[in-house]
């Protein structure tokens, strides 16, 4: 037997390398978080903490929902596994009904996946092959965004426009993938409350790339509605549109990754909804199970899914899926997510909770090292001042004092972001920004 971290003196935290984390600045001085019920987080030495991102925006509903944790419990001991490939289980087909009933008009499939990284691989690949299978096999060019995210597969990653996420696997990405410019710009658009009014023209940037690789060899154009991740840019007035159109012009698929703003985080079911824009695919995960068990979802228009079908009924249509694809734990939790959402009107909640909430955020507007401030439904952002020679280390300063003061948000570098529980009440509201306050007057 191999000796333990006690024998070795080795810190029992070691041998756990965590993810998109400072893993020697973390096992020096840990977070621990050991339980979680409602709005709170407990640590391990006792202390409540107010949660104030929704676990990483995946927990809209609160952390422990009864009925979610009763679905899970009994689904567990009724069904544990069952093969996803030539075999299914109920609850996924009854899911996947759920799923294209409460999407756009005109989505009628829906593929599982395990996260958003997976739903973002298999929109990319339905993308590619619903071209092929239509005789346009030269489309397959992928265009993404600078600053999107879209999860930390090599599909994903490549379409994916964050720097430090791409720079050491530069030469690995995707080849044939190119990226239209971001939405973001501080002079013409710091402390819009919503949509920005200037920048729907970004969206011709698409044009460009028409130009460049003719719009005959596109696939697919995959953006956030709201990017999130990169520190919650929002897309101007008609900017959104704009993209539809030059897709349609163009014969090219829209892909909306929804992984963040589907379920009740922009007051609707999907962003596509709140934002009158049909994509043809869009992608899911996060709140589709309110965090409780690892799931995502790519739904698509059926003309993709029925172009697919047209092959001998005897061969597998799709070459692709996930030994763990509507894994009968993941269903059974995202079945009772979406029966709370009904039963609590929890996005018609999380819609009225807005106008609060962005007085919360912009009331910041005057605190020392912010220079913007962005907000589109229960998303903010508030962009700090990075300190001379250390971008990101003001951003992390504050999400500690945070963190040590009773309330968690996340850092994206220098811009702190905000995801409140689709259920927060005013004084969550105010306890949160208060300790964000006084977070920076004590931040040099
Ligand atoms: N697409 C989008 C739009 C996302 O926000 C993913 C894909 C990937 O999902 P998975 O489940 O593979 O992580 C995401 C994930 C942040 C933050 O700080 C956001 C995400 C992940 C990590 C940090 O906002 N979103
Ligand atoms: N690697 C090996 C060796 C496998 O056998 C499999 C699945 O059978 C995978 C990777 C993919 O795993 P998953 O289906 O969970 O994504």
């Amino acid at each position: 037997m191999s000796p333990t971290s006690l024998e070795t003196g080795m810190n029992p935290l070691d041998a756990y390398w965590m993810p998109f984390t400072m893993n020697r600045a973390f096992k020096a001085a840990p977070r621990m978080i050991s339980r979680a019920r409602g709005h709170y987080y407990t640590t391990d030495d006792g202390r409540e903490l107010l949660d104030g991102f929704s676990g990483l925006w995946t927990s809209g509903l609160g952390h422990c929902h009864p009925k979610i944790v009763a679905a899970v419990q009994g689904q567990v001991a009724e069904l544990d596994y069952a093969m996803s490939f030539q075999v299914g289980h109920p609850k996924v087909f009854e899911l996947a009904n759920r799923l294209t009933a409460m999407a756009p008009a005109g989505f009628t499939q829906c593929f599982f996946t395990n996260s958003g990284s997976e739903a973002a691989d298999t929109a990319l690949k339905i993308a590619l092959a619903y071209h092929r299978a239509c005789g346009e096999g030269q489309r397959t060019r992928l265009i993404g965004r600078e600053r999107g995210y879209h999860g930390v597969n090599f599909g994903g990653m490549s379409v994916g426009g964050i720097p430090a996420n791409r720079k050491v696997f530069s030469a690995a990405l995707l080849p044939g993938v190119d990226h239209i410019r971001h939405t973001h710009s501080l002079p013409d658009m710091a402390f819009s409350r919503g949509q920005p009014s200037w920048g729907a023209h970004l969206a011709d940037d698409l044009e460009r790339l028409c130009a460049l690789h003719d719009g005959s060899n596109i696939a697919a154009l995959i953006v956030e509605p709201v990017a999130g991740s990169t520190g919650i840019l929002v897309p101007p007035i008609g900017y959104l549109q704009r993209l539809r159109e030059l897709c349609d012009r163009h014969g090219i698929l829209l892909i909306f990754d929804e992984v963040i703003t589907a379920f009740g985080r922009v007051g609707a079911p999907f962003a596509a909804e709140r934002f009158g824009v049909t994509p043809d695919i869009i992608t899911t995960a996060k709140g589709i199970t309110n965090g409780v068990m690892p799931m995502g979802a790519v739904l698509v228009r059926d003309a993709i899914y029925q172009a697919l079908m047209q092959r001998p009924a005897h061969t597998v249509e799709l070459f692709h899926g996930y030994t763990y694809s509507g894994h009968p734990l993941a269903a059974a939790a995202a079945l009772s997510t979406l029966e709370v959402y009904a039963e609590e009107h929890t996005f018609a909640t999380a819609r009225a909770l807005e106008p609060a909430f962005e007085e919360a955020l912009h009331a910041l507007r005057d605190a020392p090292h912010v220079v913007d401030i962005r907000n589109f439904g229960l998303m903010g952002g508030v962009e700090l001042a990075p300190r001379a020679g250390a971008p990101g280390a003001r951003g992390y300063e504050v999400f500690l004092k945070c963190f040590e003061a009773g309330v968690v948000i996340r850092n994206g570098g220098d811009v702190l972001q905000f995801s409140p529980f689709l259920n927060a009440t005013p004084d969550e509201l105010a306890q949160i920004f208060t300790t964000v306050r006084q977070a920076l007057a004590t931040t040099a």
